[in-house]
């Protein structure tokens, strides 16, 4: 019998609906308040941002960060949340406009290592050992302006410093094929784990597939997560949505290809995802047209729409799908997954 799923997003997925081209559509909810919604919607885990956890944190030394971030871990205490992660927000602050650790300005790149070890500080403090990497402008807009190889390079030297800082931190990467950047140089799961063996303990890094991410790199999520999974790095998930290929739109889970979703659930069920204590991040984003008081529904159908694909999973008579595939019906097995989720 397959383990219990926890659930898990961040105060980001909570938003106002700027987009672009447009303002803030909503009213702001203070952390304080979002952290009251989470259990009531079914999740007992928090992802951060580094600067979520501790605002402003470039203005505040390292003790003032470590005790910021240690009060946090009280708050969380008392509405009975775990932190699951910590991510340095490398993409907003004047000097990541190139790239943190692929910038080509060496000021920069140092700035980004540093803060990156103040994300293991919070980390550390708010009880958890896992980093996440979306490596959001490691990459570029025209080839000529970077070297590719030396890019590789110079995010194995970031990590490296970061596994050096803390022996216990283990850091996850969030690949990505596009958009802040025209093309990122960590794309995909492969080239997160084939980037794990040029750093300095490959053990401690792993993979956080997101599905939109996947789909936007012309893959299918539920390949992204085996793969990873057989590699023992799939160390947490972003499940979402995403219709076609255009701007990572975040969509409730399951909400444009329901089977794709049911075979993402399938196969983190199937490999007991979750055994070492790995959580279900939900990286959903509500529509911009809805309403202050129903802007939370993304999150908890996205929830409750992994947890129906997960009873139809667990439904599905096994000697069937064994009968139809040694026999190479695929169209018999087709028929009858898409029947069992119709009646689903
Ligand atoms: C962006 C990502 C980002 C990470 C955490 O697509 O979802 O929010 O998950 O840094
Ligand atoms: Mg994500």
């Amino acid at each position: 019998m397959a383990g219990k799923f926890k659930f898990t997003f961040g105060p980001w997925n909570i938003q106002e609906g700027s987009d672009p081209f447009g303002p803030t559509v909503r009213k702001p909810i203070e952390f304080g308040k979002k952290l009251t919604l989470y259990k009531k919607m079914g999740f007992d885990g928090v992802q951060f941002h580094d600067d979520d956890a501790v605002p402003d944190m470039n203005d505040l030394t390292s003790q003032q960060i470590i005790k910021k971030a240690t009060d946090l871990k009280k708050v969380l205490n008392d509405h009975g949340l775990a932190a699951e992660f910590v991510a340095p927000r490398l993409w907003e602050d004047e000097r990541t406009i190139d790239g943190g650790y692929t910038s080509n300005d060496s000021v920069c790149r140092k700035y980004a290592i540093e803060r990156s070890k103040r994300t293991i500080d919070i980390a550390n403090a708010i009880g958890t050992d896992l980093v996440v990497l979306w490596l959001a402008r490691e990459g570029t807009y025209i080839r000529e302006a970077k070297d590719s190889k030396v890019a590789t390079e110079r995010i194995v030297y970031a990590i490296n410093q970061m596994l050096e800082y803390d022996p216990k931190i283990r850091v996850c990467i969030e690949p990505k094929p596009n958009e802040p950047m025209d093309h990122t140089y960590i794309p995909t799961a492969g080239h997160a784990i084939a980037l794990s063996l040029l750093c300095v303990d490959p053990k401690r890094i792993g993979v956080n597939i997101e599905s939109a991410h996947a789909i936007l790199a012309g893959l299918d999520p539920s390949d992204e997560m085996g793969f990873a999974l057989s590699f023992d790095k799939l160390w947490t998930v972003h499940l979402n949505d995403q219709n076609g290929l255009k701007f990572d739109q975040d969509k409730t889970f399951g909400s444009v290809d329901l089977r794709r979703a049911f075979n993402q659930v399938r196969i983190l069920d199937k490999h007991d995802y979750g055994k070492n204590g790995e959580w279900v991040g939900l990286d959903v984003k509500a529509m911009r047209t809805q309403r202050d008081d129903f802007a939370t529904k993304h999150l908890s159908n996205s929830r409750e729409i992994f947890l129906k694909l997960l009873e139809i999973s667990r439904s599905l008579n096994d000697e069937y799908i064994a009968k139809y595939t040694e026999a190479r019906d695929y169209e018999e097995l087709d028929l009858y997954i898409i029947k069992s989720l119709l009646k689903g």
